[in-house]
């Protein structure tokens, strides 16, 4: 999978995309990230992106020109299967979004700041939405590494467990149950018996029923679902 990033702040995506799993992901040859600028079609030389908004008011709006030329650069490369907009009021993120993601080949994610972009760009170019949560963060940068985290450790054979991913939270709408690790006995607090018998089926079933627990307990909600 290739995934394309339009951002005026990359610094803002490099850490979270080269350590741990997003970097064995690359070194495996799995994913690509590639990182732009938006500077580089900056409509001026004093790399001018961004303008007040008509009607007035404060902040100011991503302009259509550098954006448009931005996209349609790069989408002469390559078909893109979606080009998203990382914004506070799109589609709330989900597991499920993150699955349908994974099966897709080349993603473009255009990351706002100050106001947001212009309308024009959401209508004509903006495919897909996305929202990580009811909360306002700065930029649309912190979004789109969760975005790619999320959708990358799906892609077949990054993950070293090809299995783990299936037994994530959410995965079949249950949160994931307790773990351990060495030792059996920390300061007098005990691993669950049934963890040492060594029956994986035993074990098996009462991961499922702690996952039911705790799925009952902390989010009823994704139960109804
Ligand atoms: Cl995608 N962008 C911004 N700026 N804030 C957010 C968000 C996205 N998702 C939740 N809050």
């Amino acid at each position: 999978m290739r995934i394309d990033i339009i951002t005026v702040i990359p610094e803002l995506l490099e850490s979270p995309l080269n350590h741990s799993i997003m970097k064995r992901a690359q070194a495996k040859g799995l994913l690509e990230v590639h990182v732009h600028h938006l500077r580089q079609w900056a409509v001026n030389e004093y790399g001018q992106v961004d303008d007040y908004q008509y009607g007035g008011g404060a902040g100011m709006v991503m302009m259509c020109e550098p954006l448009a030329n931005a996209i349609d650069s790069l989408s002469r490369d390559r078909k893109y299967d979606a080009i998203i907009y990382m914004t506070p009021d799109g589609k709330r993120f989900e597991q499920k979004t993150a699955n349908t993601l994974s099966l897709y080949e080349n993603l473009l994610i255009i990351c706002g700041h100050y106001k947001g972009i212009d309308q024009r760009i959401r209508d004509h170019y903006v495919t897909m939405e996305i929202s990580i949560g009811d909360y306002v963060l700065s930029g649309g940068e912190l979004a789109a590494a969760v975005v790619v985290d999320a959708v990358g450790r799906l892609i077949p054979g990054v993950l070293n467990d090809e299995t783990s991913a299936l037994t994530d939270s959410f995965q079949d709408n249950l949160l994931a149950p307790p773990v351990y690790t060495r030792p059996v006995d920390f300061r007098g607090w005990k691993v669950p018996d049934i963890l040492l018998c060594g029956d994986p089926k035993k074990v098996e079933e009462w991961r499922y029923n702690e996952a039911v627990k705790r799925t009952e307990e902390r989010r009823p909600d994704l139960l109804e679902m």
